[in-house]
């Protein structure tokens, strides 16, 4: 039984991973908009991920027998200065998510709640991953500056990316 407080900030994160898949699918639309047709893949494949991040919980709130609500998902920008802008703002938005897993850890912790604290520490280490990836993006992003043979090469690069969930992965 997951303490009440508890259960109420779970569906807020449920929300705000929805949110999120729908924040990089407006940045996916940035980008094929701009002809950054392979960050647009990168970012259609990072929508997905989200989507699985949302399911996961969502499975898990059921399983605990969570009265579960869906409140409205926030509406989200799809306009962008430049391919290292919408990077950073989706550095930014991970940033913002470890820090609200953080806290929900905190809880967890608090209410001795270690089948959620369990569950959340998968989130934990997903975030570490996710924003080591943005900043490596960026990082080359910074090297070629508006070199347009390099833009050319990391948007190949980001072609490559392909979803696999990493709900299942091993
Ligand atoms: Fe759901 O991990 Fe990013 O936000």
């Amino acid at each position: 039984m997951i303490h009440k407080n508890l259960q109420q900030a779970l569906i807020e994160q449920l929300n705000k991973e929805f949110h999120s898949a729908y924040i990089y699918l407006g940045m996916s639309a940035y980008c094929s908009k701009e002809g950054f047709n392979g960050a647009s893949n990168w970012f259609l494949v990072q929508y997905q991920e989200e989507v699985a991040h949302g399911m996961k919980l969502f499975k898990y709130l059921e399983d605990q027998n969570v009265e579960i609500t869906l409140p409205a998902i926030e509406s989200v920008s799809v306009e962008f200065s430049s391919l290292l802008d919408v990077f950073e703002k989706s550095l930014a938005h991970e940033q913002y998510m470890t820090q609200n897993l953080n806290n929900l850890s905190d809880i967890a912790m608090r209410e001795k709640d270690h089948a959620t604290y369990n569950l959340l520490q998968w989130y934990v280490t997903e975030q570490v991953e996710e924003e080591s990836n943005v900043n490596a993006i960026i990082d080359h992003i910074k090297l070629v500056g508006d070199n347009g043979y390099g833009l050319y090469t990391i948007d190949k690069e980001l072609a490559t990316r392909v979803f696999v969930d990493p709900t299942t992965a091993a």
